[in-house]
């Protein structure tokens, strides 16, 4: 069949980054049947703004503007004039900078080479600079005048900054609501398996968990860290998690560190300025710094049986904040994410934190999207990789997928999204360094009814 205006099209994941965004792009270009399938609504507690419902903000900053290679970096202009322009994002979006650093000298060799890179361009070179030596970071970022940033070079971006998460991914909700985009959320759009055409194995909807059954002319699966246990993606995705921690400030301190640029440390971390973090109730508004450490993820490998395994396979499952309220971080990660605070906000070394969690993504060995048919099943089509580095195109990555969806998108474009089982293992690879540890054997992250 091919694709009209009038295609039912069905989103699963609807809520979530490239879910959302594949639906507002569909809406701009004239689709009018389409219907999103999630677990939770907006904002949704999907894997790259590890955000939930039942724990409010809690995700509420994510970088924006920072490097990033393949795709995501080949669509960086469209997506920055989107959130600097695009009425949907622009007030979600905050441009205070972003300082990429390092003192490992390997590192420090490594972010050269990009920012060389970046000289030749006629736009981004204006917007960046190099910073080799305490005097110049402290210029743009006062605060970490206090900071352990002894031998760190780096990246100034002054066109960077951060988006605020929930409430951006909320932004596209409501306008998807004004297109008249459908909408099922809890057990009703939660996704059990696709329906298939009995003859042909085409896929023609999807089986809901009530047991519904949802049909469509196309089935897009924009279902972030979950995909590789719905879905057998022949190893192509492992889903891992990342750590984040939440300080929260006095209102005069939050005053001193408003505003101060995103700071990022590949050996360290990184962490964003306070936020407001409004509540109904007077006086339980609160200012939340967001920061997290960098480390290779963990993963949470256990036997399931996706769509299309013959048989249970080992699978890296998430385990969703909102679903577990009450779970936190492993105790090794609490030191580390303590590291941070030591190294860029040494003022606040002994506060402890109001809040720690886990927020997962999924990665494809090379760091690119898997955004393409699947083999098997024509009308069934992925939409997922995201490669812990896909926030930042929450305006533009529905634009890459509904290229794809209209067979518009480059040769060069399908080749690197492309269904591609056996080249590089995501599980080790992508990443350099350590192999992730898994959540099995790791203690003091799992609290409440399973621990
Ligand atoms: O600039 C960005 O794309 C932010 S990546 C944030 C992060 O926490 C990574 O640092 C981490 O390694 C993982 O990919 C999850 O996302």
């Amino acid at each position: 069949t091919p694709l009209t205006h009038d295609s039912a099209i069905i989103i699963v994941g609807g809520a979530g980054t490239i879910g959302s965004s594949t639906a507002l792009h569909l809406c701009r270009r004239g689709y009018k049947n389409i219907t999103l399938l999630d677990v939770y609504g907006f904002p949704s507690d999907y894997a790259m703004h590890g955000s939930s419902q039942s724990a409010g903000a809690s995700d509420i900053n994510k970088i924006v503007g920072s490097s990033n290679s393949g795709t995501r970096g080949e669509i960086t202009e469209m997506t920055m004039d989107m959130w600097r322009n695009d009425p949907v994002f622009k007030d979600y979006y905050h441009e205070v900078g972003e300082l990429s650093a390092a003192a490992d000298s390997e590192h420090i060799a490594d972010l050269r080479r990009s920012y060389e890179a970046k000289l030749s361009h006629p736009v981004k070179s204006k917007e960046i600079k190099w910073l080799s030596n305490r005097e110049e970071i402290i210029t743009h970022c006062p605060h970490l005048a206090s900071g352990l940033i002894d031998g760190w070079q780096g990246i100034w971006n002054e066109r960077a900054g951060w988006g605020a998460a929930n409430d951006a991914v909320d932004s596209v909700g409501r306008e998807l609501r004004r297109f008249g985009v459908k909408m099922v959320f809890g057990q009703g759009g939660t996704f059990d398996r696709p329906l298939l055409d009995d003859d042909t194995t085409r896929c023609i909807g999807v089986i809901t968990k009530d047991g519904a059954k949802h049909y469509a002319d196309r089935v897009v699966m924009a279902t972030g860290a979950w995909s590789p246990s719905l879905i057998d993606l022949e190893g192509q995705c492992v889903s891992k998690c990342w750590i984040v921690a939440h300080l929260e400030l006095s209102e005069e301190e939050a005053v001193r560190y408003k505003s101060i640029p995103v700071v990022y440390n590949e050996e360290v971390g990184f962490c964003f300025e306070p936020r407001f973090i409004p509540h109904h109730q007077p006086g339980k508004d609160r200012w939340i710094i967001k920061l997290c450490d960098e480390f290779p993820g963990y993963t949470r490998f256990m036997e399931t049986q996706p769509f299309g395994a013959g048989q249970p396979i080992k699978v890296s499952v998430p385990r969703s904040h909102s679903a577990h309220p009450t779970d936190t971080v492993p105790e090794e990660g609490q030191h580390r994410l303590r590291r941070v605070v030591e190294v860029m906000l040494p003022e606040f070394k002994d506060r402890e934190f109001v809040k720690s969690y886990m927020c997962w993504c999924t990665d494809t060995a090379d760091a690119e999207w898997l955004f393409c048919q699947h083999p098997g099943h024509p009308g069934l089509y992925l939409a997922t990789g995201d490669s812990g580095h896909s926030f930042v195109t929450l305006p533009s990555a529905g634009s890459q997928v509904v290229d794809l969806l209209e067979g518009k998108a480059s040769a060069e474009r399908m080749r690197k999204w492309a269904w591609r089982p056996g080249r590089g293992d995501p599980e080790h690879t992508g990443r350099g360094g350590e192999p992730p540890k898994d959540l099995g054997d790791l203690k003091g992250w799992a609290h409440g009814d399973d621990e």
